[in-house]
Protein backbone atom coordinates (compact mmCIF):
# COMPACT_ATOMS: atom_id res chain seq x y z
CA UNK A 1 0.00 0.00 0.00
CA UNK A 2 1.61 3.39 -0.69
CA UNK A 3 1.46 6.02 1.39
CA UNK A 4 -1.36 8.19 -0.48
CA UNK A 5 -3.38 5.45 -0.44
CA UNK A 6 -2.33 5.11 3.20
CA UNK A 7 -3.30 8.44 3.70
CA UNK A 8 -6.76 8.56 2.11
CA UNK A 9 -7.54 5.58 3.90
CA UNK A 10 -7.15 7.20 6.96
CA UNK A 11 -9.25 10.69 5.87
CA UNK A 12 -11.89 8.48 5.13
CA UNK A 13 -11.85 7.14 8.44
CA UNK A 14 -11.08 10.33 9.76
CA UNK A 15 -14.27 11.54 7.49
CA UNK A 16 -16.93 8.11 8.56
CA UNK A 17 -16.15 9.04 12.41
CA UNK A 18 -16.88 12.73 12.18
CA UNK A 19 -20.75 12.07 11.31
CA UNK A 20 -20.60 9.77 14.70
CA UNK A 21 -19.17 12.92 16.84
CA UNK A 22 -22.10 15.13 15.27
CA UNK A 23 -24.86 12.54 16.52
CA UNK A 24 -22.73 12.17 20.05
CA UNK A 25 -23.10 16.55 20.25
CA UNK A 26 -26.57 16.62 18.80
CA UNK A 27 -27.43 14.01 21.64
CA UNK A 28 -25.36 16.00 24.30
CA UNK A 29 -27.53 19.50 23.22
CA UNK A 30 -30.75 17.32 23.73
CA UNK A 31 -29.84 15.82 27.28
CA UNK A 32 -28.07 19.72 28.19
CA UNK A 33 -31.53 21.13 27.22
CA UNK A 34 -33.84 19.16 29.12
CA UNK A 35 -31.26 19.33 32.20
CA UNK A 36 -31.40 23.06 32.11
CA UNK A 37 -35.25 23.10 31.43
CA UNK A 38 -35.92 20.53 34.48
CA UNK A 39 -33.92 22.90 36.60
CA UNK A 40 -35.80 26.19 35.23
CA UNK A 41 -39.36 24.58 35.68
CA UNK A 42 -39.05 22.28 37.66
CA UNK A 43 -36.48 23.19 40.58
CA UNK A 44 -35.17 19.44 39.94
CA UNK A 45 -31.86 18.69 38.19
CA UNK A 46 -32.73 14.59 37.18
CA UNK A 47 -29.28 14.24 35.80
CA UNK A 48 -25.64 13.37 38.41
CA UNK A 49 -23.39 13.22 35.40
CA UNK A 50 -23.35 12.78 31.25
CA UNK A 51 -20.45 11.46 29.16
CA UNK A 52 -19.91 10.52 25.93
CA UNK A 53 -17.22 8.19 24.24
CA UNK A 54 -16.36 7.84 20.28
CA UNK A 55 -15.22 4.63 19.49
CA UNK A 56 -11.26 4.64 18.54
CA UNK A 57 -10.47 3.46 15.37
CA UNK A 58 -8.58 1.03 16.58
CA UNK A 59 -11.32 -0.69 18.99
CA UNK A 60 -13.36 0.34 16.02
CA UNK A 61 -11.31 -2.16 13.70
CA UNK A 62 -10.93 -4.46 16.65
CA UNK A 63 -14.70 -4.81 17.12
CA UNK A 64 -14.74 -5.27 13.03
CA UNK A 65 -12.75 -8.04 12.79
CA UNK A 66 -14.29 -9.76 16.07
CA UNK A 67 -17.55 -9.63 14.69
CA UNK A 68 -16.41 -11.21 11.18
CA UNK A 69 -18.02 -7.82 9.61
CA UNK A 70 -16.77 -6.75 6.08
CA UNK A 71 -14.97 -3.90 6.49
CA UNK A 72 -16.42 -1.80 4.37
CA UNK A 73 -17.88 1.36 5.91
CA UNK A 74 -21.39 0.74 4.58
CA UNK A 75 -21.77 -2.68 6.55
CA UNK A 76 -19.75 -1.40 9.56
CA UNK A 77 -22.68 1.41 10.07
CA UNK A 78 -25.30 -1.41 9.59
CA UNK A 79 -23.70 -3.95 12.06
CA UNK A 80 -21.68 -1.40 14.53
CA UNK A 81 -24.84 0.79 16.43
CA UNK A 82 -22.12 1.83 19.60
CA UNK A 83 -19.61 3.59 17.93
CA UNK A 84 -21.03 7.02 19.35
CA UNK A 85 -21.72 6.57 22.90
CA UNK A 86 -23.34 9.14 25.52
CA UNK A 87 -24.08 7.87 29.14
CA UNK A 88 -26.44 10.08 31.30
CA UNK A 89 -26.24 8.90 34.80
CA UNK A 90 -29.32 9.85 36.51
CA UNK A 91 -30.56 10.41 40.84
CA UNK A 92 -33.26 7.95 40.85
CA UNK A 93 -34.09 5.04 38.64
CA UNK A 94 -37.28 6.91 38.02
CA UNK A 95 -35.31 9.43 36.51
CA UNK A 96 -33.64 7.34 34.53
CA UNK A 97 -37.20 6.32 32.77
CA UNK A 98 -38.04 9.91 32.63
CA UNK A 99 -35.53 10.76 30.54
CA UNK A 100 -35.30 7.76 28.53
CA UNK A 101 -39.27 8.50 27.83
CA UNK A 102 -38.42 12.24 27.35
CA UNK A 103 -35.80 12.05 25.00
CA UNK A 104 -36.88 9.15 22.57
CA UNK A 105 -40.42 10.14 22.29
CA UNK A 106 -38.76 13.54 20.52
CA UNK A 107 -39.92 13.56 17.20
CA UNK A 108 -36.74 13.71 15.00
CA UNK A 109 -35.40 10.72 17.64
CA UNK A 110 -35.96 6.80 16.00
CA UNK A 111 -35.51 4.34 18.52
CA UNK A 112 -33.84 1.51 17.11
CA UNK A 113 -33.16 -0.78 20.02
CA UNK A 114 -34.12 -0.64 23.73
CA UNK A 115 -32.16 -2.87 26.24
CA UNK A 116 -33.65 -2.66 29.39
CA UNK A 117 -30.74 -4.33 32.24
CA UNK A 118 -32.65 -2.80 34.79
CA UNK A 119 -35.83 -4.99 34.52
CA UNK A 120 -33.28 -7.60 33.60
CA UNK A 121 -29.98 -7.37 35.21
CA UNK A 122 -27.23 -9.42 33.19
CA UNK A 123 -26.14 -12.25 34.71
CA UNK A 124 -23.23 -10.67 36.61
CA UNK A 125 -25.43 -8.56 38.26
CA UNK A 126 -24.85 -5.59 35.66
CA UNK A 127 -27.90 -2.56 35.72
CA UNK A 128 -28.55 0.09 32.79
CA UNK A 129 -30.77 0.78 30.40
CA UNK A 130 -29.74 1.19 27.31
CA UNK A 131 -30.97 2.38 23.94
CA UNK A 132 -29.66 2.44 20.11
CA UNK A 133 -31.26 5.96 19.15
CA UNK A 134 -31.29 7.56 15.34
CA UNK A 135 -30.33 11.29 15.70
CA UNK A 136 -30.20 13.60 12.12
CA UNK A 137 -27.26 15.03 11.28
CA UNK A 138 -27.63 18.24 8.08
CA UNK A 139 -24.39 18.08 6.89
CA UNK A 140 -23.46 20.29 3.36
CA UNK A 141 -24.30 17.11 1.53
CA UNK A 142 -27.34 16.57 3.45
CA UNK A 143 -28.99 14.55 6.07
CA UNK A 144 -27.82 11.15 7.97
CA UNK A 145 -29.52 9.68 10.53
CA UNK A 146 -26.56 8.82 12.80
CA UNK A 147 -26.93 6.26 15.80
CA UNK A 148 -25.79 7.18 19.03
CA UNK A 149 -26.15 4.07 21.97
CA UNK A 150 -26.94 5.69 25.52
CA UNK A 151 -27.01 4.45 28.45
CA UNK A 152 -28.98 5.32 31.22
CA UNK A 153 -28.22 4.42 34.59
CA UNK A 154 -27.99 5.58 38.65
CA UNK A 155 -24.80 6.93 40.22
CA UNK A 156 -25.16 3.42 42.08
CA UNK A 157 -25.22 1.67 38.86
CA UNK A 158 -22.38 3.79 37.84
CA UNK A 159 -20.35 3.11 40.44
CA UNK A 160 -20.54 -0.76 40.62
CA UNK A 161 -20.07 -0.84 36.35
CA UNK A 162 -16.82 1.36 36.48
CA UNK A 163 -15.14 -0.68 39.04
CA UNK A 164 -16.15 -4.20 37.81
CA UNK A 165 -14.87 -2.91 34.34
CA UNK A 166 -11.98 -1.81 35.95
CA UNK A 167 -11.42 -5.21 38.05
CA UNK A 168 -12.52 -7.33 34.90
CA UNK A 169 -9.09 -5.53 33.38
CA UNK A 170 -6.89 -6.32 36.44
CA UNK A 171 -7.95 -9.46 35.48
CA UNK A 172 -7.72 -9.87 31.71
CA UNK A 173 -11.16 -10.89 31.77
CA UNK A 174 -10.06 -14.06 34.06
CA UNK A 175 -11.85 -13.04 37.07
CA UNK A 176 -11.73 -15.96 40.04
CA UNK A 177 -14.93 -17.42 40.93
CA UNK A 178 -15.13 -16.01 43.90
CA UNK A 179 -14.62 -12.64 43.41
CA UNK A 180 -17.60 -13.10 40.87
CA UNK A 181 -20.37 -13.70 43.17
CA UNK A 182 -18.83 -11.11 45.46
CA UNK A 183 -19.51 -8.97 42.45
CA UNK A 184 -23.32 -9.69 41.95
CA UNK A 185 -23.71 -9.61 45.61
CA UNK A 186 -22.45 -6.12 44.97
CA UNK A 187 -24.50 -5.18 42.53
CA UNK A 188 -27.57 -6.49 44.70
CA UNK A 189 -26.66 -3.86 47.38
CA UNK A 190 -26.22 -0.86 44.54
CA UNK A 191 -30.02 -2.31 43.69
CA UNK A 192 -31.10 -2.19 46.93
CA UNK A 193 -29.42 1.44 47.72
CA UNK A 194 -31.02 2.59 44.75
CA UNK A 195 -34.32 1.43 46.11
CA UNK A 196 -33.48 2.88 49.43
CA UNK A 197 -32.87 6.61 48.30
CA UNK A 198 -35.63 6.30 45.90
CA UNK A 199 -37.70 5.79 48.65
CA UNK A 200 -36.61 8.14 50.83
CA UNK A 201 -36.99 10.72 48.00
CA UNK A 202 -40.74 9.72 47.44
CA UNK A 203 -41.29 10.09 51.38
CA UNK A 204 -39.77 13.95 50.92
CA UNK A 205 -41.16 15.05 47.57
CA UNK A 206 -44.35 12.67 47.20
CA UNK A 207 -45.04 10.00 44.32
CA UNK A 208 -43.41 12.29 41.93
CA UNK A 209 -40.78 14.74 42.70
CA UNK A 210 -40.57 17.21 39.57
CA UNK A 211 -42.99 15.75 38.11
CA UNK A 212 -44.01 17.00 34.17
CA UNK A 213 -46.61 15.89 32.50
CA UNK A 214 -45.92 12.45 30.65
CA UNK A 215 -45.58 12.40 26.86
P1 LIG B 1 -17.21 0.68 26.28
O1 LIG B 1 -15.78 0.97 26.51
O2 LIG B 1 -18.07 1.12 27.42
O3 LIG B 1 -17.72 1.12 24.97
P2 LIG B 1 -21.93 -5.33 21.50
O4 LIG B 1 -21.55 -3.96 22.02
O5 LIG B 1 -22.99 -5.30 20.45
O6 LIG B 1 -20.74 -6.15 21.16
P3 LIG B 1 -23.75 -6.16 23.52
O7 LIG B 1 -23.44 -7.04 24.71
O8 LIG B 1 -24.91 -6.53 22.70
O9 LIG B 1 -22.43 -6.12 22.72
O10 LIG B 1 -23.98 -4.68 23.99
P4 LIG B 1 -24.65 -4.21 25.31
O11 LIG B 1 -25.13 -5.33 26.13
O12 LIG B 1 -25.65 -3.18 24.91
O13 LIG B 1 -23.43 -3.55 26.11
C1 LIG B 1 -22.50 -2.72 25.54
C2 LIG B 1 -21.93 -1.73 26.55
O14 LIG B 1 -22.62 -1.76 27.79
C3 LIG B 1 -20.49 -1.98 26.91
O15 LIG B 1 -19.70 -1.35 25.97
C4 LIG B 1 -20.36 -1.36 28.29
O16 LIG B 1 -20.27 0.05 28.21
C5 LIG B 1 -21.71 -1.68 28.88
N1 LIG B 1 -21.73 -3.00 29.54
C6 LIG B 1 -22.42 -4.09 29.13
N2 LIG B 1 -22.24 -5.10 29.98
C7 LIG B 1 -21.42 -4.67 30.95
C8 LIG B 1 -20.87 -5.29 32.12
O17 LIG B 1 -21.10 -6.45 32.42
N3 LIG B 1 -20.05 -4.51 32.89
C9 LIG B 1 -19.77 -3.22 32.59
N4 LIG B 1 -18.95 -2.55 33.42
N5 LIG B 1 -20.26 -2.61 31.47
C10 LIG B 1 -21.07 -3.32 30.68
P5 LIG B 1 -18.23 -1.87 25.59
O18 LIG B 1 -18.11 -1.74 24.12
O19 LIG B 1 -17.97 -3.21 26.18
O20 LIG B 1 -17.27 -0.89 26.28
Amino acid sequence: ISASELRSARDEMQRFLLEYRFGMQEIETKIGILREEFEHTHAYNPIEHVTSRLKSPDSLVDKVARKGIDPDFDTIRARITDIAGVRITCSFVTDVYRLFDLLSHQDDITVLQVKDYIAEPKPNGYQSLHAIVEVPVFLSTGRVAVPVEVQFRTIAMDFWASLEHKIYYKYASQVPEGLLAELKDAADSAAALDHRMQRLHRELHGPRPGAIVAV
